[in-house]
């Protein structure tokens, strides 16, 4: 009886602390964000319709199994009722009902599928390439390209004996030195490839996650709402290494004319770095061929 007063005293304890979490676990963190696009919000949904499908069959499946368990429990003399063995009915129903439920759940996912894969009418490429352990930015017939590494404050932190608090740290490990920037409201293709590994673009607010392999060259878009200009993170989502953890991905997303702004400063601060510092000579080679050299330019 002491036994049974402390386990139940036990199992109300354990309820009350569950049922205080709230106030303190941020519960979005368990799901997927809804994100900030009109596809984001399409996958969203989608996923959470077939949670709920789920839930329900799980709550049905359960429910009967359980209430079979304790109503038909052979301690109350319950004997099999062998008229269910081999029911031909009953098997029929239990397939043709799982199919129109997969049929059901196939239909609308294939729509998103072929809308995740549909990159036509997309205004802007960018060329997004995986090293150890960076990314690199391509804005496609721009000239404009560049690095996005770990930024300085997170990459001195994170040194062993550095004796700096990450917690001080702004956006430890999440940010870098030169954000990818892009418009709102613009269909952006991303071509994904990586140079050494397989890495993983992923931005959770755009509802993508796709590889980047090398030899590959791996599509996807994304379309920032136009209303919702922002600064967005990511992570490299394939275990690439030593230091998976510190290529983070940040996407800042511009309203499209200080966007326009910000490309033509690049292009002109490309320009300025390609006249300024080198020149391409070709040099004829030994066996005839041809071999293309970077020069310092007079
Ligand atoms: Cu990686």
């Amino acid at each position: 009886m002491a036994n049974s007063k402390k386990l139940l005293a036990g199992t109300t304890g354990a309820i009350v602390a569950a049922a205080s979490l709230p106030a303190r676990a941020d519960w979005s963190l368990l799901n997927m964000p809804v994100g900030v696009s009109e596809l984001s919000r399409e996958i969203y949904g989608m996923h959470m319709l077939i949670l709920w499908i789920c839930v329900v069959i799980a709550i049905f499946t359960f429910g009967a199994m359980i209430y079979a368990m304790v109503k038909f429990r052979k301690s109350k003399g319950a004997v099999a009722d062998m008229s269910m063995l081999h029911n031909t009915k009953l098997e029929i129903a239990w397939t043709i009902v799982p199919v129109f439920i997969l049929v059901g759940m196939a239909i609308p996912s294939v729509d998103k599928l072929i809308k995740i894969e549909d990159t036509t009418g997309s205004e802007l490429t960018i060329k997004v390439t995986g090293y150890q352990w960076f990314w690199e930015y391509e804005y496609l017939g721009t000239g404009v390209s560049f690095y996005s590494r770990l930024d300085e404050a997170s990459n001195e932190a994170r040194q062993l004996d550095s004796g700096l608090d990450p917690e001080a740290v702004d956006h430890y490990l999440r940010n870098v030195d030169n954000p990818m920037v892009v418009p709102t409201g613009t269909k952006i293709r991303l071509l994904l490839t990586a140079n050494d590994v397989n890495h993983a673009w992923w931005v959770p607010d755009f509802g993508m996650k796709r590889d980047a392999i090398p030899g590959f060259i791996n599509e996807m878009w994304i379309s920032v709402d136009a209303d919702k200009p922002g600064t967005y993170r990511g992570q490299c989502a394939e275990l690439c290494g030593r230091d998976h953890g510190f290529m983070p991905i940040v996407v800042v997303a511009k309203p499209r004319a200080e966007f326009d702004a910000w490309l033509a400063g690049e292009q002109v601060k490309a320009q300025q770095a390609s006249t300024g510092a080198a020149t391409t000579v070709r040099v004829e080679t030994t066996d005839g061929g041809e071999s293309v050299r970077l020069a310092k330019a007079e």
